[in-house]
């Protein structure tokens, strides 16, 4: 169990002034003196714009029709991924939603149930996707607040093999874990808990949409973490800059039948090396500077600690995900609407919980800031 750090003693104060003149992220709001003051957007990685290089790219690409196989640029980046991951074939898709869905829909056959963590992306946020062009029952177990699932859980998971029954056949892991804010998955869990799933004839999926935080944060190449594993979705367009696009590596049969399903789903795109190029930037460069994002987040949990009233969870800050909660006597409309008129934008996550999520579109002055601002406003509330 995490440490759950309430500071009820110091206000935070660094004296950072709130008209910093950087770079906007999604625009200005009006201080209360009537000054432009930046809004620090700290929703999601996936907001983070292309960098130059990645514009230059896309602009240069050689490009073909990659439902014929022919683009250039889209068969670079497959074979980049796969080779980067160690794994037989990738397959280049418009998001991770799609990736994640094409996956259960190739490991899978309608009426199979699969197991994944109670706050898993694929059963919260993928709008039912598997269940409902999948056919398959989404058997949830419950996932720890470092993002496991216990083995024990998942052997009582899995179906007996009876007339009655459905077939258990995948099992859904996810590192870092989103909802269990960025916690990374060991390789040692991965491999132990893969080959449970293996020894009762289950297929593993991994979605790794922030893989490359894991690798980095654990100092590991991600090709260890995803060995475990049959299939792995990682995403170019969270931490990583680019403007689209996802991966779905695994063997080249499963890649195949894969690439089938993805253009009975729509997602067979022509000239896709436009924005392939960017994704090639973006595995090729973008990947040790998250360890900016991670330091960032740490700062960002560090100086939450000291803000009387908010509770976080320090150890579980492991990449670039910070959880927090918002003080217990402070009504929650109100803290909501004043980070708003603060130009402090963090994801709602229910009860007194936010999500804020470091990226490369924030300075450690931002972070800084951001946190002036919300010690002034518990400061104002309280
Ligand atoms: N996650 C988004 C939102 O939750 C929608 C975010 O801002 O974090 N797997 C994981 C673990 C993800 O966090 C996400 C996106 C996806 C899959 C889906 O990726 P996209 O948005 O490309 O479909």
């Amino acid at each position: 169990m995490g440490e759950c750090v309430t500071n009820h003693m110091n206000e935070y104060g660094n004296g950072v002034s709130i008209d910093t003149g950087m770079v906007l992220c999604v625009g200005k709001r009006k201080s209360k003196r009537g000054r432009a003051m930046k809004i620090i957007d700290m929703r999601s990685d996936t907001i983070t714009l292309p960098t130059e290089k990645m514009r230059q790219a896309m602009y240069e690409a050689k490009l073909g029709d990659d439902v014929y196989g022919e683009d250039p640029t889209v068969n670079e980046l497959e074979q980049l991924a796969a080779s980067m991951l160690e794994k037989e074939a990738a397959l280049f898709t418009s998001s991770g939603t799609m990736s994640n869905l094409l996956a259960v829909l190739t490991h899978t056959h309608p009426g199979d149930e699969i197991i994944l963590g109670s706050e898993a992306h694929i059963f919260w946020y993928e709008v039912g996707g598997a269940a409902a062009l999948g056919g398959v029952i989404m058997r949830t177990v419950a996932n720890d607040e470092y993002g496991q699932i216990g083995f024990d859980a998942v052997k009582e998971a899995i179906r007996i093999k009876n007339i009655h029954s459905p077939r258990t056949s995948l099992l859904c892991l996810e590192n870092t874990h989103n909802r269990c804010g960025g916690t990374v998955l060991t390789p040692d869990y991965t491999t132990t808990i893969a080959r449970l799933a293996h020894e009762h004839d289950l297929r593993v999926h991994l979605d790794g949409a922030r893989i490359f935080n894991a690798a980095v944060a654990l100092d590991v190449p991600a090709s260890e973490l995803v060995k475990p594993v049959d299939s792995v979705c990682v995403c170019l367009s969270k931490g990583l800059s680019a403007p689209v696009g996802s991966l779905l590596c695994g063997t080249g049969e499963f890649v195949e039948k894969a690439r089938k399903w993805r253009k009975m789903v729509g997602g067979g795109m022509r000239q896709a090396g436009v924005i392939a190029a960017a994704g090639i930037v973006a595995l090729q460069e973008m990947v040790g500077r998250l360890a900016e994002d991670h330091a960032n987040a740490k700062r960002l949990v560090y100086g939450l600690s000291h803000i009387p009233g908010i509770t976080v969870w320090p150890d579980r800050t492991q990449t670039n995900i910070v959880m927090f909660e918002s003080p217990a006597d402070v009504p929650i409309g109100e803290f909501i609407q004043q980070l708003d008129m603060r130009g402090i934008k963090v994801g709602y996550r229910g009860g007194l919980r936010f999500r804020a999520v470091t990226n490369r579109m924030l300075t450690e002055a931002d972070i800084d800031e951001a946190l002036e601002r919300i010690s002034q406003l518990v400061r104002g509330l309280g």
